[in-house]
């Protein structure tokens, strides 16, 4: 074991015993969300289906970021899966952060966002910080975890032609033999150009109950297309399954739509997009601010509705992780 890696022992134990695991990111809990409690409790939470253990971690007063850590863990485990939350905590990446580290995690203030390239240079001065899909992957491959789910991955941001950011999401999918559980690119995106990269880099698209790529917070339409459909999480791990028998080192994509009911308008989406970008070039935001930035100015300008449902995409996201790895673990 490396000094700068450490594998929890509930992790570890179910690894060893080859009861399902689903990695979690928290690039999203230090910088995705706000760090104020909920104002009301948004339709997914409240709904009958969303386990009672998840919706708690929202009361109290409990600020979002660190109630959606406390959240996807507690979903991962109403599926009878065992979490592995990563995170970069005082010069150690963490698999599997223990409650009382997520909060550590949560209330810093001094914290930073953790791609794979980041995560030696934080680690060697004793840093912390939340990982994004990049530096979650980063940890899978030492922890050799199938099932990892998130929001929305990153990918090839809109003005790319003058400006070349490209998330480091794409490359790190394509070179970590991870199933990444995702609600296709941020929208923030131009996907067009995402989803011709992830071809481009072969990653294989699979979308559960949809032949289209989704849009994060958003359905996806005809525009852009998954290689082959799933019928449902158990038919998702048998195309990963085999992806992993021929391709042992490649990444693989479920595309998971936000549930139709929660799903903001693209209208809607699009618009509050247009108000982050501008505000993105008032404030110049560059590189891996980019996102974060992006991400509060269209909670704004959805006047929250983009935040509700990207908590619910993470949240089902999570519960399909789960069902994935359950299944992945009776096959194996
Ligand atoms: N999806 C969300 N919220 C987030 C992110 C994704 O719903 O905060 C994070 C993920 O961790 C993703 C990262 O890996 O944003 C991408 O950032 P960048 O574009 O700088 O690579
Ligand atoms: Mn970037």
């Amino acid at each position: 074991m490396s000094r700068l890696l450490r594998i929890s022992d509930e992790v570890r134990d179910a690894l060893a015993s080859r009861r399902p695991v689903v990695a979690l990111e928290t690039a999203a809990v230090t910088h995705g969300l706000p760090r104020a409690p909920l104002d009301g409790m948004p339709a997914y939470l409240a709904d009958a289906d969303t386990p009672a253990t998840v919706r708690a971690c929202f009361e109290g007063g409990t600020p979002a970021h660190l109630g959606l850590g406390r959240a996807l863990a507690a979903a991962v485990r109403a599926e009878g899966a065992v979490p592995a939350t990563v995170g970069l905590l005082r010069g150690q990446l963490v698999v599997g952060l223990a409650d009382a580290e997520l909060e550590e995690l949560a209330a810093m203030r001094e914290v930073h966002k953790i791609a794979a390239r980041d995560a030696a240079l934080v680690a060697a001065r004793g840093g912390s910080g939340g990982t994004t899909v990049a530096g979650t992957l980063l940890a899978c491959r030492f922890a050799r975890l199938p099932v990892f789910a998130t929001g929305g991955i990153g990918g090839v941001h809109r003005g790319h032609a003058v400006l070349p950011d490209i998330s480091a999401d794409l490359h790190a999918i394509r070179d970590t033999g991870t199933l990444v559980v995702t609600a296709g690119a941020k929208s923030i995106l131009d996907l067009p150009a995402t989803v011709e990269m992830l071809d481009t880099l072969g990653v294989p698209l699979v979308g559960l109950g949809t032949p289209y790529f989704p849009r994060f917070l958003s359905e996806g339409n005809a525009q852009l297309r998954v290689n082959t459909e799933a019928a449902d999480p158990d038919d998702a791990a048998r195309l990963f399954s085999a992806h992993r028998e021929l391709l042992p080192d490649r990444g693989m994509l479920l595309c998971v739509p936000p549930l139709t009911r929660f799903a903001l308008p693209a209208e809607v989406m699009e618009r509050a997009i247009e108000d982050g970008l501008a505000e993105c070039e008032r404030v110049g935001a560059r590189g891996a601010e980019v996102t974060p930035v992006l991400l509060s100015a269209v909670a704004r300008a959805s006047r929250g509705a983009s935040l509700a449902t990207n908590l619910a995409v993470l949240i089902h996201n999570a519960r399909i992780g789960a069902r994935v790895a359950t299944q992945l673990a009776h096959l194996a």
